[in-house]
């Protein structure tokens, strides 16, 4: 028979909520505990990824919530964006809508899953009480001088019609859709994160991130020093070249300047050379192509020379300018002064189209030369044709070399980030409208304060052009000027959905301020978040533009703390025969249908016993099983010996006589909660602690007729099963609280406490040894604990059975595993 768990889950569901266990407050003594799990995107349901998710969150909040914490656990939709829209437009609809019944459709998975979220602080990212105040921090950022307005080449996906951000290209493909990005020229709004490239790369204010994270991110970043140097052009006027180089110790080396077509120089000659052929084509050729493969170390290198020269400030040289596909316009300054003797990629260039190639640093062991070079020199050395450096070591000529341009006004010490400017501009209609206005006399203007929000018009069909739907709502697009009121039109992109979820976290403190996009108090209060839970493919996109609008949101003073996240975990994936679930290849597991047929309850051990969090885990129908067989168990357990066990819980363990197994059994108890207090609270690794319960369950059910046992041994085994919903509490929660009530508890589980153990209690008189020979159990033996190892293997070979065995035949290994088997091979 199987435990009336749809009963059970329905019954605590409304229980919680009606005592409103979930709420957290904003002014209380206690202290606060903020768990967030990613906000998901409303695109129809839940799947396995997401309760995976939420069940580590969930598991971790009740474990603050039984130690007391005020604890808030938030949720909400990131509901603009591309998902969205392309969700209502495959199912002909409005986003609007569809997003609407998603949300709620989610809302009821999320109760059927008996999450303690906080609902009363909702977010949904595309409701105007929530986009009004993203259009506040656009125009704070813009006011402070860190939104910026630029016309360059951008990564353009043609089927989602939009631009995508550097973050969001993933091998040349859109990250969502997965089809290949090409180069448009376009004028985009830009957020200056580059203003704060140094202080996300300071993680030293985070308490717990996972290094991996951190890593990526600092890549991302990726500083360099290097020297900025002006070549000027050999046609005269004001025309500069400006390099980046972190290796100004080549300088006497260049023998050619390389350019991307993107440079606004070459820009200009295809301008003024209309009728030059090849030069165009070869630029629209490279422009068009992936940049991540451009540069990639196997491309060929291709190029055209310009027919233009520049001249080397160090030695008046006139060095050739070539346009290149290896060198990129979005990294330093978009111009490489190329050494072919020592940077690969320019040797390989200079063969290629016979451009000479200059040593300037010397192999102190065997001379290089030019002929019979067959790769570019890249290590230390010493200056060589180097005029009045020649003879240095290269390594502290990069310094000296630097200091005299700087003298000499010839360069320029700097600090390059790889780290673009982040481009906020959506050509989409399903996102939050820029608060943005264009007057033929006074420019751009701000949408003014009062004005907010900008709402976004409903009346649009989306899908019917590829184009973005709001160009065709005159109501939108027709605007009169805030500050001469002649008639204007508005900005028409939207805003990149990051932007809404780099600050929804401080929205959850106040998520129902109109007044502010939150109170300072409450931020203060709750801010930062301790525990953050989402996914890996977050590392460098959310996490680094949620960073940094943090920032930009302390130095404003709304709130104090440096950091959003102090502790962040990635949780792994759910996958299905090895590859991650997806509709598109047809494995996904639907995780209404096990809750419906054997309960969230069995859902979530399965998905926390499955691996650590942090770590992919594979679905498994038998594991699933596993999970509602262990429950079932547990329910049958105290079921059956209810009232048994609440006659031994009032029982004391000492007056009478107890046999070994029970002390042991006790042992079991207060070792699982020992090792439940280390895997729930200090590690969160909860598949270990799952799986001492499962131990301390078998130890239990051991036990023969408990009806008939003595007053010391039912006092042990009621405590012993008095101790299992508490456990099992963060993970199986609904039959946790039933069972506890059956216990004859009146309060809720949360408000027991966290369990704790005697240390008297982990004393054993001994300890219980399982023999193996060759993997076969052949005997057992019990040993007095602070044995050695070696008088425990003696001990193991003078059991009988053992003895038997062994007789005649080589011992080849004896190896102990502490507190548990002694395991000898023999031949
Ligand atoms: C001359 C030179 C000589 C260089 C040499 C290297 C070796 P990191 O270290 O990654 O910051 N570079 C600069 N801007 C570039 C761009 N927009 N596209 C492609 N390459 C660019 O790289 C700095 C080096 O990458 C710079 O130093 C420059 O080449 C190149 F023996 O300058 B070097
Ligand atoms: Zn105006």
């Amino acid at each position: 028979m199987e435990y009336p768990f749809q009963d059970i889950e329905k019954k605590w569901q409304k229980i919680w909520n009606e005592k409103r266990i979930f709420n957290a407050l904003d002014k209380t003594d206690k202290q606060k505990y903020y768990v967030l799990a990613m906000f998901p995107y409303p695109s129809g349901v839940l799947h396995c990824g997401h309760v995976s998710n939420y069940s580590i969150s969930d598991a971790i909040a009740r474990v603050k919530m039984m130690q007391g914490y005020n604890v808030m656990q938030p949720m909400g939709f990131d509901s603009f964006g591309m998902p969205a829209e392309n969700y209502a437009i495959q199912n002909n609809s409005h986003p609007g809508l569809t997003t609407e019944e998603c949300i709620e459709a989610m809302h009821k998975q999320f109760d059927s899953l008996g999450f303690g979220l906080d609902w009363d602080r909702e977010v949904s990212t595309c409701r105007p009480n929530y986009y009004k105040w993203g259009q506040f921090i656009f125009k704070k950022l813009y006011e402070k001088g860190l939104v910026y307005r630029k016309k360059s080449f951008q990564n353009w996906c043609e089927s989602c019609q939009t631009v995508l951000a550097n973050e969001q290209v993933e091998n040349g493909h859109c990250w969502r859709c997965e089809s290949e990005v090409v180069q448009k020229e376009l004028e985009q709004w830009y957020f200056k994160i580059t203003e704060y490239a140094e202080e996300l790369l300071d993680f030293s204010k985070l308490i717990d991130w996972p290094e991996r994270v951190m890593t990526m991110q600092t890549n991302w970043i990726c500083k360099s020093f290097g020297t900025e140097i002006n070549f000027r052009l050999e046609s005269g006027k004001d025309d500069i070249i400006k390099v980046f180089t972190t290796r100004p110790d080549t300088i006497f080396g260049v023998t050619f300047m390389a350019l991307p077509p993107e440079h606004p120089l070459v820009l200009r000659w295809l301008t003024e050379e209309p009728d030059n052929k090849a030069l165009h084509d070869f630029c629209h050729k490279v422009i068009n192509e992936d940049k991540i493969e451009r540069t990639a170390e196997d491309t060929t290198k291709e190029g055209i020379f310009s027919g233009r020269y520049c001249i080397n400030p160090v030695n008046g040289e006139k060095v050739q300018i070539w346009i290149t596909n290896y060198v990129l316009m979005d990294y330093g300054t978009g111009a490489v002064m190329a050494v072919p003797a020592h940077d690969q990629r320019d040797f390989e260039f200079a063969k290629r189209y016979k451009l000479p190639i200059k040593v300037v640093i010397q192999n102190k062991e065997h001379n290089l030369s030019v002929e019979s070079m067959t790769e570019a020199y890249v290590e230390p050395g010493s200056q060589v044709n180097s005029a009045l450096f020649d003879g240095l070591e290269n390594e502290p000529a990069k310094q000296a070399i630097s200091n005299w341009m700087e003298e000499n006004v010839m360069g320029k010490q700097t600090v390059t980030y790889r780290l673009r400017d982040w481009g906020v501009s959506r050509q989409r209609y399903w996102g939050n409208p820029i608060p943005i206005i264009y007057c033929d006399d006074c420019g751009v203007v701000l949408v003014p304060d009062e004005d907010l929000p900008v709402l976004l018009p409903d009346n649009v069909q989306v899908g019917k052009t590829t184009r973005n739907p709001l160009l065709s709502v005159p109501e939108f697009v027709n605007a009169t000027c805030p500050k001469c009121g002649k008639s204007a039109h508005r900005e028409t992109d939207t805003m990149d959905t990051f932007v809404d979820s780099s600050w929804y976290f401080a929205r959850y403190a106040d998520p129902k301020n109109d007044k502010e996009p939150f109170n300072k108090d409450n931020a203060n209060y709750w801010l930062p978040v301790d525990q953050y839970i989402g996914g890996i493919e977050h590392a460098v996109m959310h996490l680094l533009y949620a960073r940094f609008i943090h920032k930009f949101m302390r130095d404003l003073g709304w709130l104090d703390c440096d950091e959003p996240f102090s502790r962040l975990l990635t949780q792994g994936m759910v996958t299905k025969d090895g590859a991650k679930m997806s509709k598109s290849k047809g494995n996904v597991v639907n995780p209404k249908y096990i809750v419906d047929r054997f309960g969230a309850d069995t859902l979530r051990v399965f998905l926390l016993f499955a691996s650590p969090p942090e770590k992919d885990s594979e679905w498994s129908d038998d594991g699933m099983m596993g999970a509602f067989r262990f429950l079932n168990r547990v329910w049958r357990l105290i079921d059956a010996y209810k009232d048994a066990i609440r006659k031994g819980l009032s029982k004391s363990f000492s007056g009478q006589e107890m046999s070994a197994q029970f002390k042991d059994l006790r042992f079991s108890t207060h070792h699982t909660i020992q090792k439940w207090l280390d895997d729930t609270d200090k590690r969160m690794q909860y598949n270990t602690a799952i799986a001492a319960i499962m131990e301390h369950l078998n130890n239990v059910t051991a036990v023969k007729e408990p009806n008939k046992l003595n007053d010391a041994e039912l006092a042990v085994f009621a405590e012993a099963c008095a101790i299992i919903p508490r456990l099992l509490y963060p993970f199986a929660p609904h039959v946790a609280e039933e069972l506890w009530q059956a216990l004859g508890n009146k309060n809720l589980l949360h408000e027991a406490g966290m369990p704790s153990f005697n240390p008297d209690y982990l004393v054993r008189d001994y300890i219980s040894y399982v023999i193996q020979i060759n993997g076969k159990v052949r005997g057992k033996m019990d040993i007095a604990p602070g044995t050695s190892d070696d008088d425990i293997k003696a001990a193991a070979l003078e059991v009988e059975n053992v003895k038997r065995t062994i007789e005649g035949k080589t011992i080849r290994k004896v190896i102990v595993i502490p507190d548990k088997m002694v395991s000898i091979v023999i031949s």
